[in-house]
């Protein structure tokens, strides 16, 4: 564990079989050629303006580890292209897109190509490709040069170019979001790229969220959450539901035993992956029944996991879209934190907690759950405790939504700057 957490690039996994299997992708899109005519030096997005579409959006996302880069990358994408963008993926590692984004690999998305990172490679290929308006670099990913050379030599236009940064509730986001960062050497010398931070106030990017997630009010009703339940072969009798996301190293042990205390009937359910891995090993070493019930889940669409959070009573979640997913359903939830070994993630999860006015006790379970104390806390889960995290969740969503989200304010940053280039 413990990966970068700013511009740091991994080796390619540059034939990587899944790569090229799972990224055989639709290119009908792309067929007209990057060699447009320039008008002098406007920018990509007036261009765009002035023909009156929607802007062409290159997301470049490259998979480190985990589920969260292309996670966020999709539902960016997805987020763009609902409001009438035009959006091309260029992923290394699709494998996971398959289950997350069905039909996302095959084009059957509205608005939305997805693409081999090769194909960023290749210099030829790139000749006849549309230029985008706008680059988006997530996490810190880098445009291969040749694809930047290649839009330079072709185009009379500088694209708006986003460096997309993690989520946190530091300081330092406030400080450091949309600060331009004049590139100094290689083929886009003299271009200016700007830093985006997500973020939880309004000085900063926001999060993802799509239009209609502020005026649900009622997500998880009980006929959509025995409906989907039902999907799983779950049969849901009132008791109630708890989702585990989760890394390996979360206190799964102390979880299930705090679960046998509950005083109610309770079923967890268990995301395949880690979380499975670790529930089942407990079980294994146990060798005796539970007196709640347990259900694994398989891997499910992004969509399907959004009903699960909004089906249960409280969620277990980890990382950084998850966690945003389940502020959105506005339930009690218990966030495991990427850790870094540098130890950073520590003040990363406090500045979260402030953001959220968590309650001591909400506090002491996320300290025990990230490892940071010990686990006596997690004995303390009880029905009245659920509540009082219920009440802090469903405030701060109520803040979090009154907030501008973070696609909208890209679209009108990117519009912006495009201006701005016109202008020069
Ligand atoms: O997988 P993660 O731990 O991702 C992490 C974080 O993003 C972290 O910040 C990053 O540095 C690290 O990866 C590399 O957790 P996250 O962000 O919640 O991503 C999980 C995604 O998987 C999310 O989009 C929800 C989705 N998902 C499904 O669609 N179906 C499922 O069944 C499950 C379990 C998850």
């Amino acid at each position: 564990m413990g990966r970068r957490h700013c511009a740091i690039v991994r080796a390619l996994p540059e034939n990587s079989k899944a790569s090229r299997q799972n990224l055989k992708i639709n290119n009908r899109a792309d067929n007209l050629k990057m060699n447009i005519s320039a008008t002098g030096p406007t920018s990509a997005v007036n261009q765009a303006h002035l023909q009156g579409q929607g802007l062409l959006w290159d997301v470049f996302c490259r998979v480190i580890d985990n589920f969260g880069d292309i996670g966020v990358c999709w539902r960016l994408c997805a987020d763009l292209a609902g409001r009438g963008q035009r959006v091309r993926l260029w992923l290394d590692d699709g494998s996971a897109l398959a289950w997350m984004a069905p039909g996302a690999l095959k084009g059957q998305h509205a608005n939305i190509t997805v693409h081999p990172w090769l194909e960023t490679m290749d210099s030829q290929g790139l000749e006849e490709l549309q230029p985008a308006n706008v680059w988006i670099e997530a996490f810190g990913c880098e445009i291969e040069p040749v694809f930047i050379s290649c839009y330079r030599q072709h185009t009379g236009t500088t694209p708006v170019w986003i460096n997309l940064e993690y989520l946190s509730a530091e300081p330092f986001v406030e400080r450091s979001h949309t600060l331009p960062s004049p590139v100094m050497s290689g083929p886009a010398k003299g271009w200016t790229k700007y830093f985006y931070y997500p973020g939880f106030t309004e000085k900063t990017g926001g999060l993802l969220r799509e239009p209609w997630i502020k005026d649900r009010q009622a997500l998880g009703s009980e006929a959509s959450k025995t409906a989907w339940l039902q999907k799983f072969g779950i049969t849901w009798q009132g008791e109630k539901l708890i989702s585990l996301f989760c890394y390996a190293s979360a206190p799964v042990t102390a979880l299930l035993e705090s679960l046998e205390n509950f005083g109610e009937p309770v079923r967890l359910l268990v995301t395949e992956g880690q979380a499975k891995t670790a529930v089942q090993k407990v079980q294994r070493e146990r060798n005796q029944p539970r007196s709640f019930d347990i259900s694994f889940l398989p891997l499910v669409s992004q969509t399907d996991y959004d009903q699960l959070l909004g089906a249960c009573d409280l969620n277990f979640v980890r990382g950084e879209d998850s966690l945003v997913r389940a502020l959105w359903v506005g339930k009690p939830l218990v966030w495991q934190i990427y850790p870094q070994e540098d130890g950073a993630h520590h003040a990363k999860l406090h500045a979260f907690l402030d953001q959220m006015e968590a309650p001591a006790s909400l506090h002491q379970w996320h300290q025990s759950w990230n490892g940071l104390t010990r686990q006596d806390s997690l004995q303390t889960l009880k029905s009245p405790l659920l509540a009082e995290w219920q009440s802090t969740a469903e405030a701060f969503r109520g803040r979090l939504t009154s907030q501008p989200d973070l696609t909208q304010q890209l679209i009108e940053f990117v519009t912006d700057k495009g201006e701005a280039v016109k202008k020069r």
